[in-house]
Order: C-alpha cells, then structure tokens, then sequence
C-alpha cells in the first residue's frame, strides 16, 4: 500500500453552480435565464428536465453549508445567478436576490469555510438574449455593469472571484454544436461569443482592482487532453489543431494577448471570422492572480482527413469510462498540469472542477456505495500531486460536485455529486465517497 500526500497549505474545496442547484426559479424576483428558456423547450434536455426546482438549494442553503462544514473543506465555490440579482440584466438591484447570496455567503463564513464566487456559469438573463446575447458586444458593458455590483455587494467579505466558467462550452459547444443554451448552430456567433466572453472577462479584471483591492480573481476554463496516437507528425499537429480550439484560444489572448493564427484561419475557412476592435487584446490580457482548471476527460488524437474542422478523431485511451461516457484518463490530468504551466508560467493554478459522473443510489444500507468516484478521485488526485511535486504551482483542488444536480443537457440521470440528492424529496445522503473526500481533505493523504 502505498500514500499519496499534499502539501499541509494545498486548499480544498467543493463546487456547485446557480442554475444547477438552487431551483425557486420564481421566487424572490428571479427573472429567466437563457437556461430556463432552453430547458424548457422541449428536445434539448433529457427527459424534459429543467432547473425549476434542482436541489433546492435556494431554501436548503443552511443544510448545505452543514454538510461541507463536515465535510471540512477550506472553499466552497458556487455562482451567482444574474437574474436573480439582476433581473432586468442591468439597472436595478433586486434586494431579494442579493439577500440570498449575503445570508449564504455569512453563514459559509460563520462555518469557516472561505466563498470563491464565479460571476458567470452559464445562466446569462433572457433579457438580454434577445438583444443578440453574447453575440452582441453591448452584453460585455452588460456584464461589467453586473460585476461591479457583485464586487460592491460582496467584495468585501469574499476575496477569491472568478469570472466567466467554461468559456469553450459557453461558445462553442452553446453556440457551434448547438448542445447548451442558446442552443444555436453557427460558428461566427460561436467565435463571436468567445471573444466577447474574454473581453467581458477583462473588463471585469480591471475593475475588480479598484473595488477589490485586496482580492483575487481569475477564470476558470475547461481543458480535455488530447495526445497523438503515434508521433508522426500528422498526428501531433491534428492534437495540437485539437487543444487549441479549448487550450490556446481561450488562453492565449488572457497570457499573450494574442489569439492562435492556425485556429483563426481554420476558422476563416470555414468563413466565421475573429472580430476584434482595437485595444480588445490589452483589456483581455490584463493580469490575473489565478487560474480555475476544470479538468475530466482525455483522449487520443490521430489525423483523419475528413475528422471535421480540425481533421482530428478523437479515440479513447482504453474502456474505462464514466456514466456519462466520457473517458477516464487521469495521466492525462497530469500532462494538463504539466503542459499548462509549460506554457503560461507560474500562474497560481486551482483546480476549480475535477470529478466523475456516476449513477449509484441509495441501497437498501441506507448508504450510497459509489467505489468508482473514489477511484476516480484517487487516480486524479495521484496525477495532482505528481504535478505538485513536479513543481506546478497548485494551491487549490474543488472537487465537482457538493450535490448531485441539474447535469444540463443531461438532466438529473446524470450525478456527480459526493452527496445523492432525491430529486422529488431533495433529500441528501452522504455517499461513501464523501467520507472518502473527508478523510483526505482531514489527514492531506489517502492511501491508495
Ligand atoms: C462537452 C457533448 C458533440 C460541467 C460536451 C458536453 C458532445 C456534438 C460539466 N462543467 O456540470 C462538454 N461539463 O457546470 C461545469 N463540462 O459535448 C459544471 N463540460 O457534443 C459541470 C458537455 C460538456 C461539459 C459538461
């Protein structure tokens, strides 16, 4: 048997998100999201699922913060809903909204626990879709204007910030493959809604340092391996074109203020351009303090000619996957680690996101068995603190999620938490794997 050690300072945390949790999608002011308005239409969630109820967080803040504070976890990092706080997406305050966050933000802080806060995880208000969304450059101001309120309201009493989560998704996968809200099918909107995303980012950093001096903030992208199937060099570029589309595009313009030339003429080609004004890049490549990694999935690359845009197949490391059928590859984890800081130097990195989707219940025991999540933990927390020990500035790890939730295109069949949530009840059980987590976090070891 042998023992996986962290560093006594390494931070740990759990996750969760707005739209995926708190439900009362009516209540207290809240106006529609894009969320709502997608989930509810049908054919683009699984089994007709929608955030209107989730876990009901909302009402049930109090119990949640119980269970992390038994948990013994040093972070809780959740996000804020626009359209509660916002519900006309700009202007007035709801004082019902603001409330919600200020009760929870206390009684996370009463408990010891430290908020990390993420502006935007996907739910931008209705409202302003329908003025173009993300498409549209006025939603960046839009945004700014909703974030200086939140520095205002809580800047005070929460020092870790992050901006936009997931960027890629947020762009591509929401607005190219059509999979998330909006729910659209067009690369030049995609393009379009990434770079305004990372400008929306920026213009928030640099406000961030006049009304939280003291704080920290950053970004929290999604990256999957990729690795070449042979070293021909066929393969390393289609791997390259492949990281690029999550890794460089939405890293570079933050790092180097430059966006990757490869991808912006693979896109030309496919007649979607990169719109810039002047001066988009000094905004977007303001400094930042850390970097968020949401890290689940790797894959091999091999070169294949007709393999879409990027010309690139993407086959999987071997059969071991999760209940949402993305493949387990935790060396690829490390080599992210790794690559990243290769790449962009010594940013403080947190792991913002990292877990596995499996499906167990509650057994007759009362208990929720789930062995695979902790294996699944184990070998990514083994990759964690191989790259620690290789040097990468790692301060913390948040472990997605606190509660099975709102999985979005998926609906509820899809469970992530290291609490199971009854979703008619909303009953929460610990699983085994939260007491796994709890030990680890407790003794910053596990044996493996
Ligand atoms: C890709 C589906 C091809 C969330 C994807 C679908 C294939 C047409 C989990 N991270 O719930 C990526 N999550 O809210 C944020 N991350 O493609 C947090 N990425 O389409 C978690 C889904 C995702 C995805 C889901």
């Amino acid at each position: 048997m042998s023992t996986i050690q962290f560093p006594e300072q390494l931070k740990w945390g759990a996750a969760t998100a707005s739209y995926q949790i708190e439900g009362a999608a009516k209540e207290g002011g809240r106006a529609p999201s894009i969320w709502d308005v997608f989930a509810h239409t049908p054919g683009n969630v699984k089994n007709g699922d929608h955030g209107d109820d989730a876990c009901n967080s909302y009402h049930m803040y109090k119990e949640d913060v119980q269970h992390l504070k038994d948990l013994g976890v040093d972070l809780y990092r959740f996000s804020i809903s626009w359209s509660r706080v916002l519900p006309d997406g700009t202007g007035e305050l709801n004082d019902e909204g603001v409330a919600y966050y200020r009760h929870l933000i206390d009684e996370l802080l009463e408990n010891g626990i430290e908020p990390m806060i993420t502006l935007y995880h996907w739910d931008l208000p209705q409202v302003l879709q329908e003025t173009g969304g993300w498409e549209n450059r006025d939603t960046t101001d839009a945004f700014l204007s909703y974030a200086e309120a939140m520095f205002q309201a809580f800047g005070g009493q929460v020092k870790k910030w992050l901006t936009i989560n997931e960027p890629w998704c947020a762009s591509f996968l929401s607005n190219y493959l059509g999979v998330h809200a909006p729910g659209k099918t067009s690369l030049q909107a995609a393009v379009d809604v990434s770079h305004h995303l990372l400008l929306a980012h920026g213009k928030a950093v640099q406000s961030f340092r006049r009304l939280v001096p003291d704080g920290e903030i950053g970004y929290a992208p999604n990256v999957g391996w990729l690795e070449p199937f042979t070293p021909d060099e066929k393969d390393v570029q289609a791997c390259r074109r492949g990281m690029m589309w999550q890794k460089e595009w939405f890293m570079d313009p933050v790092f180097k203020g430059t966006y990757p030339e490869t991808l912006k003429d693979i896109f030309a080609e496919q007649n979607a351009v990169l719109r810039m004004e002047e001066g988009d890049l000094d905004i977007i490549s303001q400094p930042i303090d850390l970097m968020g990694i949401n890290y689940y999935t790797g894959s091999i690359g091999r070169y294949k000619e007709d393999g879409g845009m990027f010309q690139v197949e993407e086959i999987p490391v071997d059969d071991r996957r999760t209940d949402i059928d993305w493949p387990i590859y935790a060396e690829g984890f490390y080599k992210t680690l790794k690559d990243l800081h290769e790449t962009y130097g010594d940013v403080q990195l947190y792991i913002t996101e990292n877990g596995a989707c499996y499906n167990h219940g509650v057994e007759e025991d009362g208990k929720v068995h789930d062995q695979e999540r902790i294996e699944y933990l184990k070998q990514h927390l083994t990759s964690l603190s191989r790259a620690i020990e290789a040097g990468v500035p790692i301060t913390g790890y948040i472990v997605w999620s606190l509660l099975d939730n709102f999985e979005w295109a998926e609906g509820y069949d899809k469970r992530f938490g290291i609490i199971h949530v009854n979703f008619d009840t909303f009953e929460r059980t610990r699983k085994d794997s939260y007491y796994w987590y709890k030990e680890t976090v407790e003794n910053h070891r596990f044996n493996l």
